[in-house]
């Protein structure tokens, strides 16, 4: 991405996040945002352009393409400028923390006179919110999970993030002479849902030159000939390790990890009197190298079979293993549609005609294309709106061969209905269902509501069924063991959303939700044809919870699809 469009891309989203904070018009913070995330996935650089070219990007309108044109000319956004002075500095971070709203944010900034959020905390801590008008007792237990939250979300970084520069820095050393062997290894080759620092594995005769290669990336920390540790500007730490090839496998495994995986495999060694370390496996009293070149081998001396990295979390899976039950599991490759994507007619980026093109290009035998429906206020969606997207739909099923599903996301309102009649749901090919408000509810009537819409049998899918926001919000309090059941017993699947910023259902529920006989449906809710490529992201998410292929209804072919969407026998 050209880096005038991120630059621009991030003033729009400041300019979106004072407006709100000031208390403007909703819907203009709204188009800032659609328009920020519109430049920052534009393909062109809008270095240059002047206000007609830009206003060849979807959402940008004339008085935001005047702004970017501004900053193009002047490097600066006089209306942020203004809106910069106006609110006190801080406040926009403390905004950042769940469930603190800009008018709260605002407020505590201004009464407690704070202006971070480590400042917030002890503030809060220090019983300072005690009296003050609007913050109830519950308020203080709230603000501080909030930052929990926050803080767990930002100490670590989403997967897109740590794999876009994985993959730049191991491309750019499989370039040199040197390097046999390289990849990324740690959290981030398990697909965990966030990545503390990312790992990279090389192999190499002469390291010097890989370590040298690989420091120009950020500010070094440390650097030896084995080991050279880096903080990229994203302000992510990244390890590189050098070992000879014969090493390779066995430095794989470990570095790989999980730290409870290599434990558990270290035992099982110790048990058959082995000795496993990243250097090899080797004979416990004669201290012989009896395998390390790779980790097929590694396992298979251990009388394990090789365990896919997305399961070592030593949930059961070295037993398995020992067992030979290790199952074959879901692969992007085997997904065959996708059941869960926006087009501009909401709150996506591009149009119709254009993510079907970028679908059609992921070799998908289906595609459905399922915009918000009206409930959701912010995307003023209509009846007719609908109908005419179906109509224009159908038009275009002659122009590829992927067979296209018109469908919705709908909104699970707090007693659990949906946006439309039995009859117009009926229209749809595919239903998306999924809570866009009232998260608070109590667990009770949050897993009623839950319930109620899988029972719904015109709702195929829940969407995104927790809710939550990797670092930005919690998960929903829901009895998931009842949601799992009502989910298998009315043929309801449920979503892994793999937008890096969701995944969810989380990895840790999936299982049990498999266990309790439920399907699942593996989508990119695309916003952008680039979302379209999120998919890694969920199979790398149902891989950590072991699904195969027959769980995931977008792996079957059309027919089975559509029998399971039928529902109702
Ligand atoms: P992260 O970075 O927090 O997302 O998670 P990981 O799993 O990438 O953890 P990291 O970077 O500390 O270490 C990478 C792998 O190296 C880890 O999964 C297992 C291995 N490892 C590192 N330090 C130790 C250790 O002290 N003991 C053992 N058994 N393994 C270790
Ligand atoms: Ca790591
Ligand atoms: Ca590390
Ligand atoms: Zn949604």
């Amino acid at each position: 991405m050209a880096s005038a469009n991120e630059a621009v891309a991030g003033l729009l989203t400041e300019y979106a996040e004072l407006l709100q904070i000031t208390g403007g018009d909703p819907f203009r913070a709204r188009n800032y945002q659609k328009a920020a995330r519109s430049v920052g996935g534009w393909s062109g650089d809008i270095t240059g352009l002047d206000v007609k070219a830009l206003k060849a990007i979807p959402g940008v309108g004339t008085s935001i393409a005047a702004k970017i044109a501004e900053y193009n000319e002047t490097g600066t956004i006089a209306a942020l400028e203004d809106l910069r002075t106006k609110i006190p500095a801080g406040v926009r971070d403390l905004t950042k923390v769940p469930g603190l709203g800009p008018k709260r944010a605002l407020l505590l900034s201004q009464q407690l006179d704070v202006h971070d959020i480590d400042a917030l905390a002890e503030a809060v801590r220090a019983g300072k919110l005690d009296g003050l008008p609007g913050f109830g007792p519950k308020s203080e237990e709230r603000i501080l999970h909030g930052i929990e939250v926050y803080r767990q979300g930002h100490d670590r970084v989403l997967l897109d993030v740590a794999l876009r520069i994985a993959t730049t820095m191991v491309d750019h050393l499989k370039t040199l002479q040197e390097t046999q062997r390289c990849t990324y290894a740690g959290s981030l080759r398990r697909w965990r849902e966030t990545i503390g620092d990312v790992d990279i594995l090389a192999a190499a005769e002469d390291s010097k030159p890989l370590m040298d290669a690989f420091s120009t990336f950020g500010d070094v920390i440390v650097s030896g000939p084995t080991k050279t540790s880096i903080r990229t500007g994203n302000n992510l730490q990244v390890d590189l390790r050098v070992v000879k090839l014969d090493a390779w496998g066995a430095a794989l495994q470990y570095f790989t990890g999980s730290q409870a995986h290599n434990v558990a495999t270290r035992q099982i060694a110790v048990r058959k009197k082995l000795k496993l370390s990243e250097y090899g496996l080797f004979d416990a009293e004669t201290d012989e190298l009896i395998v390390s070149r790779t980790e097929e081998e590694v396992y298979e001396r251990l009388g394990l079979r090789w365990v896919p990295p997305a399961m070592r979390e030593d949930r059961g899976e070295v037993e398995a293993a020992a067992r030979g039950e290790i199952p074959q599991l879901v692969r992007v490759k085997d997904l065959n549609g996708d059941l869960h994507t926006h087009t501009n007619l909401t709150d996506g980026v591009a149009s119709l005609e254009d993510m079907i093109a970028a679908a059609a290009g992921k070799g998908y035998e289906y595609y459905a294309v399922t915009d918000h429906a009206p409930n959701l206020v912010m995307q003023r969606m209509t009846d007719e709106k609908m109908l005419a997207q179906r109509e224009r739909l159908r038009e275009l099923a002659g122009t590829t061969s992927m067979t296209l599903l018109h469908g919705t996301e709908l909104n699970i309102a707090p007693d659990g209905s949906v946006d439309w009649d039995e009859d117009f749901l009926a229209g749809f090919d595919v239903c998306v269902a999924s809570v866009h408000s009232h998260f608070d509810q109590p667990r009770a009537e949050m897993t009623r509501r839950f319930i109620r819409a899988c029972e719904n049998p015109r709702v195929h899918i829940i969407g995104h069924p927790t809710t939550r926001r990797l670092g930005k919000r919690g998960p929903v309090e829901v009895d998931f063991g009842e949601l799992f059941r009502a989910a298998a017993r009315t043929g309801t699947a449920l979503e892994i959303n793999a937008s890096p910023q969701r995944l969810d259902l989380p990895s840790e529920h999936i299982r049990a939700a498999r266990d309790a006989g439920v399907k699942f449906a593996i989508n990119s809710d695309a916003h952008s044809t680039v979302n379209l490529g999120n998919m890694p992201y969920g199979a790398g998410t149902a891989q950590r919870g072991w699904l195969t292929p027959d769980d995931v209804i977008n792996t079957w072919p059309l027919e089975r699809l559509r029998a399971f969407l039928r529902k109702i026998p």
